[in-house]
């Protein structure tokens, strides 16, 4: 049974996250790092990281749950809401995926339906505080029914597309979607 306090099938808890960067640390300059907004959108956008302070409109506390077993209980997230992303850029009929591409290069790719998720944020700070560079400083993707290798840190780029394209795991095998309560870890 499902409680609400369960962890999804095959996690365990571990008190803090462990830190990946399978492409490295990049190097991030806030002044000239921009958040793209792009693809089949009738708006794209670019974002300072200043205008997305001044529309944060969501936070909530969730777990964190990585496809290797490890699991983050209660982490605080804060943000804007994908959805306040997608209203602004607007994306064209047919868009079916989400494409992110980040600064070190990592991509993932996300479908459309559970990038509209009510919980999808692109997170500016977890438990209180800005995020570390190593956490993925200026923003990063969470949303909290998918697999962590899903909640791409350092974001440069979010690209709305009508094909599916894999990202870095999803070229390895991983899901295309990433569902944790389905445990929709690989292909
Ligand atoms: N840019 C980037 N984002 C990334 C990764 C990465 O290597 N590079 N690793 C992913 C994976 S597999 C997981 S589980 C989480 C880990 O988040 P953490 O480093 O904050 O613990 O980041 C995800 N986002
Ligand atoms: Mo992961």
């Amino acid at each position: 049974m499902r409680g609400p306090d369960s962890l999804p099938p095959g996690q365990r808890a571990v008190p803090n996250f462990i830190i990946y960067r399978i492409l490295g640390q990049p190097e991030v300059d806030i002044n000239s790092w921009r958040l793209r907004v792009l693809g089949d959108v009738s708006k794209p956008l670019t974002y300072a990281y200043e205008d997305l302070l001044k529309i944060v409109d969501t936070s909530y506390v969730s777990d964190f749950h990585c496809v290797t077993g490890w699991s983050v209980r209660g982490v605080v997230w804060e943000g804007v809401s994908l959805r306040k992303l997608v209203m602004e850029a607007q994306p064209l009929k047919g868009v079916e995926w989400v494409y992110v591409r980040s600064l070190d290069k990592y991509t993932t790719v996300i479908p459309y339906e559970d990038f509209l998720d009510e919980r999808g944020i692109l997170a500016l700070r977890i438990n209180g505080r800005p995020l570390s560079l190593e956490q993925g400083f200026p923003a990063r993707i969470f949303i909290p029914h998918l697999y962590g290798w899903k909640s791409a840190k350092w974001v440069a780029e979010i690209i709305f597309t009508k094909e599916y394209k894999d990202g870095y795991w999803e070229a390895l095998g991983y899901h295309s979607r990433g569902n944790v309560w389905r445990e929709e870890r690989f292909k």
